[in-house]
């Protein structure tokens, strides 16, 4: 099984790409946000504690957000590989992640990490909030809170990978097709 993490600010091209590289590599996705706001759509008491954080452009707690990932991981025992999409979105739920794949025997194959400017992303989140109805695109303020959330607990994370040497950073502007073969080349040099 070969293991990827796309690991980026809010708006670098997480989602975008997934969808690409799960057609491209017949991986399974697990995106949290996805999964969180499924909660939230399904009024589940997870989802009502979920939406208020989000709504504020804030993290929900690991716990919830590792206790998601482990039912998922359970429930998926045959895939050729997991996609992890926003997380781990702290150095906890990296560590978290590391015991739950040692339990089945695996680890992280790359950690491949978008980099995008703080005004593109900006950019980018207010355009999508014209159209995807989600609550944390509509305001610049709320933006704003979401990238420094990442700033001062996510952008860590990478630190925690790189003592493994599987941090690879890809330049995250430019056209979607690009920065998908920037992806790839990166995925196909690694796996085996
Ligand atoms: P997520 O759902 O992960 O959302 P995101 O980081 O905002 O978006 P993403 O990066 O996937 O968007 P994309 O660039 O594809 O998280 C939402 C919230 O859930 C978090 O704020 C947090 O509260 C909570 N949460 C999720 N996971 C958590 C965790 N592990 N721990 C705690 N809390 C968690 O798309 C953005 C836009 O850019 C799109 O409109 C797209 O079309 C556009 N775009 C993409 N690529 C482009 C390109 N190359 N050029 C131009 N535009 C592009």
């Amino acid at each position: 099984m070969f293991h990827i993490i796309l690991f980026g600010p809010p708006g670098s091209g997480k989602g975008t790409q997934s969808e690409k590289l799960i057609a491209s590599y017949g991986l399974k996705h697990l995106s949290t946000g996805d999964l969180l706001r499924n909660e939230i759509a399904n009024k589940t008491p997870l989802g009502l504690e979920a939406k208020s954080l989000m709504d504020k452009g804030q993290l929900v707690p690991d716990a919830v957000v590792i206790g998601m990932i482990s039912a998922a991981l359970d429930a998926n025992p045959e895939v050729k590989g997991f996609l992890f999409d926003g997380f781990p979105r702290t150095t906890a739920q990296a560590e978290a992640l590391d015991k739950l794949l040692k339990l089945k025997n695996s680890e992280i194959g790359v950690f491949l990490a978008l980099q995008v400017s703080e005004e593109e992303l900006v950019k980018r989140l207010l355009n999508r909030g014209l159209t995807s109805g989600r609550s944390d695109d509509t305001n610049e303020t709320i933006i704003r809170s979401r990238i420094t959330e990442y700033n001062t607990k996510t952008s860590s994370v990478a630190d925690y990978y790189r003592q493994s040497d599987k941090v690879v950073m890809i330049p995250g502007e430019g056209s979607i097709d690009e920065i998908f073969a920037a992806l790839s080349k990166e995925i196909d040099a690694r796996k085996k």
